[in-house]
């Protein structure tokens, strides 16, 4: 029996690796589903043996009694939802990207704090074991201290017959996926005070972006690249995997294709393979990105029990959010932009 009952809203595309990671956390599950899509809602709920189901997330919060709740919708209704959820006070772990607008991820996490509800966002690239194995050698000192820093994902996989909204957005790739790269960088070399980027269309079956390139300045001389493209068609298909280069005063580390770490320090190089696990339920090329929803929805479950805040709560990822409007609004100027400026 689960001491954390939850119930997911957003039976979709990718809620279905959020029921099946709720199953390997231990002691946290699922026991009631909403969906406003009729269809999903049964065909998710008979897959996953789940029988308290909602059309309506109203009904849902006033007849079911929820430790927690996952939001696993498109982000036009976060809002709404999380709010709702703060009215009910049931702590919310809410999909990325969390809102449209700065303004409304203020307002969620400020009903949320006002309710004394725990809030966090599902934005778990960072915790990819890869990129955990990266975070380690930092956190190790084994390279010094970083001072450049490359976060890259770039291909041509077709990414819009699963999710076909991400074709229809006047924004595509930096608020979809370049927002976890943005979330990487900070996690690995801290905020950045800048950004100056450049954002390009290449599909022309698409009305937003596929390409963008961005310079982040973390202060004190840091900086790194984060790019990211599905227009890239490339001798070897990556996706979905995040290539990471970091330079230190003491040496180097590289996450390269295939989930090769090396490390190079004057001792030499030191090669590690950081592959992912398999997850039984997983399937590859997904199976990078899946098996770090159980690892992050662990995080929430430990941090509501535990009371504590957790890694990417509402209120760290203003900082990401900052990052994705900076990078608009640079290259729609043309100029660098500060990164207080939008959160102020
Ligand atoms: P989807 O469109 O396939 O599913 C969303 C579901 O939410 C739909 O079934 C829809 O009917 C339902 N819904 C929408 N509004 C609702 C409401 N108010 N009440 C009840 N149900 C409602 O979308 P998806 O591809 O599963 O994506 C969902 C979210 O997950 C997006 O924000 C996306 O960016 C994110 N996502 C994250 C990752 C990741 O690695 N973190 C990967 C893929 C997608
Ligand atoms: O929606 C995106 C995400 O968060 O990870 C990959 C993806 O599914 C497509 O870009």
């Amino acid at each position: 029996m689960a001491d954390l009952k939850g119930a997911l809203i957003g039976c979709g595309f990718f809620a279905i690796n959020h029921l099946h990671g709720w199953r390997d956390v231990a002691g946290a599950g699922i026991v009631a589903l909403c969906d406003s899509n009729g269809e999903r809602l049964k065909a998710v709920g008979d897959q996953f043996a789940i029988d308290a189901r909602y059309g309506d997330a109203h009904a849902l919060f006033e007849r079911e009694k929820l430790d927690f709740v996952d939001i696993a919708t498109t982000v036009p209704s976060h809002r709404k939802l999380v709010e709702l959820a703060a009215r009910h006070k049931i702590p919310v772990i809410c999909q990325k990207p969390f809102a449209r607008s700065i303004a409304d991820a203020k307002a969620m996490v400020a009903a949320c704090q006002a309710a004394g509800v725990p809030l966090m966002v599902h934005e778990n690239f960072r915790w990819q074991s890869p990129i955990r194995a990266v975070k380690a050698v930092l956190a190790e000192g084994r390279i010094g201290k970083p001072f450049w820093g490359r976060v890259s994902f770039r291909s041509a996989y077709d990414v819009f017959t699963g999710q076909p909204y991400l074709a229809q957005g006047e924004r595509f790739i930096v608020e979809d996926l370049g927002i976890h790269a943005l979330d990487v960088a900070r996690f690995l070399l801290g905020d950045a005070h800048s950004v100056s980027a450049v954002i390009k269309r290449v599909n022309p079956r698409i009305k937003g972006e596929d390409v963008a390139t961005a310079l982040l300045d973390h202060g004190g001389g840091v900086a790194s690249v984060v790019d990211c493209s599905y227009a890239s068609r490339l001798e070897e298909e990556l996706f979905p995997q995040t290539l990471i280069e970091i330079d230190g005063e003491a040496g180097s580390l590289r996450l390269g294709a295939g989930y090769r770490l090396s490390v190079t320090t004057a001792a030499g190089t030191s090669h590690h393979n950081v592959s992912p696990p398999l997850l039984p339920w997983a399937s590859r090329p997904w199976h990078n990105i899946q098996e770090s929803v159980p690892a992050i929805q662990r995080h929430f479950a430990d941090c509501l029990r535990a009371a504590r805040e957790p890694e990417t709560s509402g209120t760290d990822n203003l900082q990401t959010l900052a990052l994705v409007e900076a990078v608009y609004a640079s290259a729609a100027a043309g100029s660098t932009v500060s990164v207080g400026g939008l959160l102020a």
